[in-house]
Formats: structure tokens, sequence, C-alpha cells
């Protein structure tokens, strides 16, 4: 029998059935005194997918600030990029921090 528009197609209770969004996370880099300025936004571009034009302008406002955001992901997905960009700095021998907080 169909159901009457108010009422759920499972079992479950309404609010249980609703779509829930993944908790989303921030992937941030902090600012250091010694990571070039072309490194990080070499980083920037290939790690989060940004234009030259975007990730120089995520480069100067951690520099300025001390931290910027650069991309917003799922926990695994920002997890990982976080694990490629600390990765991929030590294997150059640079200082740069990446760190994830909630969004
Ligand atoms: N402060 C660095 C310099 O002057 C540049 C830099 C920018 C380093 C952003 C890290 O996340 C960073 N070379």
């Amino acid at each position: 029998m169909a159901n009457k528009p108010h009422e759920s197609n499972t079992a479950l209770k309404p609010e249980a059935a609703k779509p829930k969004l993944p908790p989303m996370f921030k992937v941030l880099l902090l600012n250091d005194d010694y990571t070039p300025m072309e490194f990080v936004v070499e980083v920037i571009e290939h790690f989060f997918n940004k234009s030259r034009e975007q990730a120089t302008q995520i480069m100067l406002k951690v520099h300025t600030e001390g931290a910027g955001v650069c991309g917003v992901y799922p926990q695994d997905i920002a997890e990982t990029k976080m694990n490629q960009v600390v990765s991929h700095a030590r294997k150059s021998q640079h200082p740069l921090q990446c760190i994830i907080e909630m969004a």
C-alpha cells in the first residue's frame, strides 16, 4: 500500500532515515620561517587542486596570519591529505606543518 506523504518508507524512525552529511574537517597549513613560499604554493596547487592564483592567496594568508584553510573534506579524506602534505614536505626536508580541525 502506498505511504501517505508524511510517512517514512523505512522501518526506521523518520528522523533516523534522514540523509546525514558526514562531519567535515578543515585542512590547514601553518606558517614557519623556513619552508619556501614557492614550495607551499606548489603543495596547495597539487594536493588541494587550486589554481596558481588561489594557491598564492592561501599561501600569503598563512604567511601573514599564521594559518589558513586549504580545503574542507570528510574526515578520512582530510586525514589523508594532511598525511600526504607532511610526508611530501619531510621528503624535501621542509618543516611545513599541516593540521585538521572540525569545520
Ligand atoms: N613564512 C615562509 C617564508 O617566509 C613561507 C610559508 C608560507 C611557510 C606558508 C609555510 O604554510 C606556510 N618562507
